[in-house]
């Protein structure tokens, strides 16, 4: 029988088609960000240095495939019921050793084994169906930013072994944080239980090259502190293996801080001003500006082009952070434009 479109599927395949070189230059970078080894002892690092190496994340088969989620986007599985679009996702946690460095590896708390999770993403008046799974040893649940019942909360844990099914409708559109909400959730998140639901708006924004950068912190020792950082799981994979756009490009960054235990982030952008869209609530953009402060979960659009062809820092303006693995580049490739 046939069924109207996917309106997600069509967005993607014009942003690919816009940006083919930024397609093939990416191609190179991605592999697995996760080691697939389960069950050792935990976290291990070099206690006197916990600082990075020269060159970590160098070598994608140890994990430095963190290109990888950049620009994934899970809009699910498809389905009509009475006339209505139903977006199903499969989502389960479960504990996965993260290669963050040639000297960390680290004991995560993941969703689909991975750090941050999978990208989910939907059109307004979309009904989701989150089927979640907990494969781990300790209870996890997902609690989702937005609007639904109390019922859909995502506050109840889950124990090992145990699902769910979180279903609630897509609205508004924007961007909201999904994340474990089990005691104590400072330590859930921060090992790993985070991802972003992007909710499109049913007039779509116009074509850019969309990207996910979410920021995430790691507290190797337990003590109630980050010692590393990471943009999408792998501390300074960015910095080491630059994002490729191209000139003039319209770049759409989905933005989100989880960094538990430090207070607000900025995020800063070298050598351009951006356009907010706060929350991803709005299709015209709030202010401009070069720099933002984030909260814990707060999530921003940011919409840029470069003018010109170079290599371009960004990360947060908390320098102390940018220097422990929030650190990342755009190679702008020269264009057209
Ligand atoms: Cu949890």
């Amino acid at each position: 029988m046939a069924r109207p479109p996917d309106p997600a599927q069509p967005r993607l395949w014009r942003r690919r088609q816009v940006v083919p070189l930024v397609a093939a230059a990416f191609g190179l970078g991605l592999g697995g960000l996760l080691v697939q080894r389960r069950g050792a002892s935990g976290w291990m690092e070099n206690e006197e240095h916990p600082e990075l190496p020269d060159r970590p994340g160098d070598d994608p088969s140890e994990g430095g495939g963190g290109l990888a989620g950049l620009r994934e986007f899970d809009s699910g599985t498809v389905r009509w019921e009475n006339g209505r679009r139903v977006r199903e996702f499969d989502l389960t946690a479960n504990t996965t050793l993260l290669q963050l460095n040639r000297a960390v590896t680290f004991k995560a708390w993941a969703v689909n084994g991975r750090v941050p999770g999978p990208t989910l993403r939907a059109q307004a008046g979309d009904r989701l169906r989150i089927r979640f799974r907990n494969d781990d040893s300790t209870s996890h649940s997902l609690h989702f930013h937005g609007v639904h019942p109390a019922a859909m909360d995502g506050i109840r844990p889950v124990r090992h072994g145990g699902s769910t099914i979180y279903e609630f409708d897509a609205e508004p559109f924007g961007l909201f944080p999904y994340h474990c909400h089990v005691a104590p959730v400072t330590r859930h998140v921060s090992k790993g239980l985070y991802g972003l639901l992007i909710v499109d708006p049913p007039v779509p924004r116009r074509a850019a090259d969309e990207m996910v950068l979410v920021m995430g912190g790691y507290d190797l020792k337990g003590a109630g502190r980050n010692d590393l950082y990471a943009f999408n799981g792998l501390p300074n994979v960015y910095r080491d293996q630059p994002i490729t756009i191209a000139q003039g490009q319209r770049i759409r960054l989905y933005l989100l801080n989880m960094v538990e235990w430090d207070g607000p982030l900025t995020f800063h952008l070298h050598a351009n001003l951006f356009e907010v869209f706060r929350s991803g609530l709005s299709t015209r953009p709030d202010e401009i500006t070069d720099v933002i402060t984030m909260g814990m979960a707060e999530r921003h659009i940011l919409e840029f082009s470069y003018r010109d062809p170079g290599l371009y820092m960004f990360h947060p303006h908390q320098d102390q952070i940018a220097e422990r693995g929030c650190m990342g580049h755009f190679r702008v490739l020269p264009g057209s434009r």
